[in-house]
C-alpha cells in the first residue's frame, strides 16, 4: 500500500478536529508518556504474556449459532490468577465473527447469583423480543435464545457484545464480561485483522476489587489495562509492513487516548472514513471501536493510553478516588518473519445525513443533581423501563442536540441507529458520541428501519447503572 501516514493529525471527540497535538511518533520514551505500573512487568513482576487473541467463532452458510455460558471463573491475568466473570471461561470472551445478512443465534445461560444479559453494540438489527432487546433479563440459572438478524447491507467492522442488564452492567463488564463481533466479507483462514480487546479492571485478593460509592459517581478506572486479557503483549510485525488493528474499548468508563505511534485510521464505530485519516492521537470513549492500521516500526514501539481529564475529579460531592494514569496497551516488536495482517477493502459508510431533510429536531439534556444519594438523569429523570421517553416515527431523520450540563463528560451511546456528527469534516459516524462537561454537540439519526422500543444512554456504565438512560421507540 502507499504510506497512508503522510499527515499527521488527530481524531478526537468531537471537539479536537484535526491538527497535530504534537504527540511524538516513535514511541513512549521519546513522545512523554509516563509509563503506568503494569507497563511492561505483569502483577507479581512476572514477564508479560506472549501476544494471543480471544477464540473466533465464525458463521457459516449464513449463521453463526453459539453458546455463551456466563460465569464466575479462575481467569490468569498478567501472571497472576483472579477470579472473574467470563463468557465460556475466558477473558475476553470469543470474537463472533459475521457476515452481513446472517443471523446470530446466541444460547446465553447465566451462570451467575444476579441477572444478566447481553447487547450486540453498534450492529444495525432489530431490538425487539429475542433480538438486541435490552429489557430482556435472565435470571440466575436461566438461559435465553437471542435470535438477531443483520440486514445484507450491514457495515463491515469491528463490534462488541456485553451485558446490558440495567443495575448490574457496570460490575459484569468490569469483572470481565465483553467480547468483539467483526462483520466483514473475509475469509480469516488465509489470515485475519487483529483483534485488540481493551478492558481495565483493578484486582484485590485474588478477585475483582471492590468499588466504592465515589468511584461509581465518577465512573471506575482499572489500575490495570488489558488487551486480550494481556499486559502490555508484544505483537511481532515485520518492519515496514501494515498491520490492521480493530480496536475495542471495553473498559468500563476509561477513556483511551492512544498515542506513541503513526496510526492510519480506516473507521471508528459504524463509519468509514475514505480515505484513512493518518493520525498520531485517537481517542476512543468508552464503546467507541477503531479500524487503525500501523505500520511495522524498526525498533520495538508501544501503544500507549494516556490518561485523559473527563472533568469531576475536583467536585467535592464527588468524593476522592485515585487519580489515572497512562498505561501502555501492547508493544510493536520488529520481526522480519511475521506474517501482516490482510487489509480488507474499505467498506461503506452507512448514508450521508449532511444534506439530509430533517423532521424533528430534539434537545437531550444530562444532568447531576443532589437527590437521596447523587443522581444521574437525561431531562431531569432516571431510567424507567417502563415509560417511553421519546417516540420516533420510522423512515425520518432527526437532529437530535445532546447538552451535557454537567462538569464531568458523558459519552452518549443510542442502541440501534448510528448518529452521525454534525459539522464535521468528512462523514463521521459514531455509536457512541463524547459530550464533553458543559458542552452540546448535534448529530444526525435515520430510523430509517428496525421498528421498537430500545434505549439511549451514558457509556460511563456506573452513571448508567445510576440512572442516566431512557427509553425510544419507533414506529
Ligand atoms: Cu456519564
Amino acid at each position: 500500500m502507499t504510506d497512508p501516514i503522510s499527515r499527521r493529525s488527530a481524531i478526537g471527540l468531537g471537539l479536537l478536529g484535526v491538527g497535530s497535538l504534537g504527540l511524538g511518533v516513535a514511541g513512549v520514551a521519546s513522545s512523554g508518556f509516563r509509563s503506568g505500573p503494569w507497563a511492561t512487568t505483569a502483577p507479581g513482576g512476572a514477564a508479560a504474556a506472549s501476544w494471543s487473541e480471544p477464540t473466533v467463532l465464525a458463521s457459516s452458510g449464513g449463521a453463526l449459532t453459539c453458546e455463551l455460558t456466563v460465569s464466575e471463573t479462575q481467569i490468569d491475568v498478567g501472571g497472576s490468577s483472579a477470579r472473574m466473570l467470563a463468557y465460556n471461561g475466558a477473558v475476553p470472551g470469543p470474537t463472533l465473527h459475521l457476515r452481513p445478512g446472517d443471523t446470530l443465534r446466541i444460547h446465553l445461560t447465566n451462570g451467575l447469583e444476579e441477572p444478566t444479559n447481553v447487547h450486540t453494540h453498534g450492529l444495525l438489527v432489530s431490538a425487539e423480543g429475542n433480538g438486541d432487546n435490552p429489557f430482556v433479563s435472565v435470571e440466575p440459572g436461566e438461559s435465553f435464545d437471542y435470535e438477531i438478524s443483520l440486514p445484507d447491507d450491514h457495515p463491515h467492522g469491528v463490534f462488541w457484545y456485553h451485558p446490558h442488564r440495567h443495575g448490574f452492567v457496570a460490575d459484569q463488564l468490569f469483572g470481565g464480561l465483553y467480547g468483539a463481533i467483526v462483520v466483514d466479507e473475509e475469509d480469516w483462514s488465509e489470515g485475519a485483522p487483529r483483534i485488540v480487546v481493551v478492558s481495565d479492571v483493578t484486582l484485590s485478593g485474588g478477585a475483582v476489587a471492590a468499588v466504592s460509592d465515589a468511584e461509581r459517581r465518577r465512573g471506575r478506572v482499572g489500575e490495570v489495562v488489558l488487551a486480550n486479557g494481556l499486559v502490555a503483549p508484544p505483537l511481532a510485525v515485520s518492519p515496514g509492513r501494515t498491520e490492521r488493528l480493530l480496536i475495542v474499548n471495553a473498559c468500563a468508563s476509561r477513556y483511551l487516548d492512544l498515542g506513541g505511534l503513526a496510526m492510519s485510521v480506516r473507521g471508528v464505530d459504524s463509519g468509514a472514513f475514505i480515505p484513512p485519516r493518518a493520525v498520531d492521537r485517537l481517542v476512543l470513549a468508552p464503546g467507541n471501536r477503531a479500524d487503525v492500521l500501523v505500520e511495522g516500526p524498526e525498533r520495538p514501539t508501544s501503544l500507549v493510553a494516556r490518561a485523559y481529564e473527563r472533568g469531576g475529579g475536583g467536585m467535592g460531592m464527588m468524593g476522592a478516588v485515585a487519580p489515572e494514569v497512562d498505561a501502555t496497551i501492547l508493544r510493536l516488536v520488529p520481526d522480519a518473519s511475521a506474517h501482516p495482517s490482510p487489509v480488507a477493502p474499505s467498506r461503506d459508510s452507512p448514508r450521508d445525513l449532511s444534506d439530509a431533510h430533517v423532521d424533528r429536531a430534539r434537545t437531550l439534556t444530562f444532568t447531576m443533581g443532589m437527590g437521596r444519594g447523587m443522581t444521574f438523569l437525561i431531562d431531569g429523570l432516571a431510567f424507567d423501563p417502563d415509560r417511553v421517553d421519546h417516540t420516533v416515527e420510522l423512515d425520518t431523520v432527526e437532529e437530535w442536540t445532546l447538552v451535557n450540563a454537567t462538569m464531568m463528560d458523558h459519552p452518549f451511546h443510542l442502541h440501534i441507529w448510528p448518529m452521525q456528527l454534525v459539522g464535521h469534516e468528512g462523514v463521521d459516524f459514531r455509536d457512541v458520541v463524547d459530550v464533553p462537561a458543559g458542552s452540546s454537540v448535534t448529530v444526525r439519526i435515520a430510523f430509517d428501519r428496525f421498528p421498537g422500543r430500545t434505549v439511549y444512554h451514558c457509556h460511563i456504565l456506573d452513571h448508567e447503572d445510576l440512572g442516566m438512560m431512557g427509553v425510544v421507540q419507533a414506529r
